[in-house]
């Protein structure tokens, strides 16, 4: 049993595996579909998915204000049925603290991040995968739509088959 053991609610049954850990940073501002659609196959990865969510102070840091405060978007993180635990992002630096604190296996981001300093030095204390993005949504367009007013301009979800695969492999388990 490792000191993480605590952070990780066992089995029922007792049984305790190894689980995988999946670890991945985000503000998840307004949350939609990209996000949803990252943290699926983020939590695919593993057996548990931490997701650290910047703090508001963070987000000022980098000149970022949410709509949502911290609280609100955490709030709707822990809802995700994907996400086992959320922490706060407050700092560029706390990566490999958490990658120790929680028993990292591996770290996962959106290709926008691919190659990063940000990310890559952590190669160094667990795997860093990076995901394609799904196209055609983020904030910052469903901020620009809602100031638009445009009825109807949100964009349509165009269809997610790997998430049906995945809700019928849920259904036949
Ligand atoms: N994302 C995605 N597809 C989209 C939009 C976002 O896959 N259409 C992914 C991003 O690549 C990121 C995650 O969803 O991995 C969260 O996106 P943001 O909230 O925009 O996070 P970001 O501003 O990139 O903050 O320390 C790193 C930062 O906290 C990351």
């Amino acid at each position: 049993m490792n000191e993480n053991d605590d952070l990780f609610p066992l089995p029922s049954d007792g049984t305790y595996k190894g689980l995988r850990r999946v670890l991945t940073y985000g503000t998840f501002d307004l949350l939609h579909y990209g996000h949803v659609r990252l943290l699926r196959r983020a939590a695919q990865l593993g057996d548990y998915l931490v997701v650290a969510i910047s703090t508001d102070e963070f987000n000022a840091g980098k000149g970022k204000k949410s709509f949502y405060s911290y609280e609100v978007r955490k709030e709707m993180l822990e809802s995700i049925r994907y996400v086992d635990l959320v922490i706060p992002e407050y700092s560029w630096e706390q990566k490999v603290d958490d990658v120790k604190k929680y028993g990292i296996d591996v770290v996962v981001m959106g290709g926008d991040w691919a190659g990063s300093e940000r990310f890559e030095y952590l190669r160094d204390y667990c795997d860093v995968v990076y995901l394609d993005r799904t196209p055609g949504i983020s904030t910052t367009q469903v901020k620009q739509n809602l100031n638009k007013s445009v009825p109807g301009s949100a964009p349509a979800a165009p269809a997610d088959d790997a998430a049906a695969d995945d809700a019928t492999d849920e259904d036949e388990a």
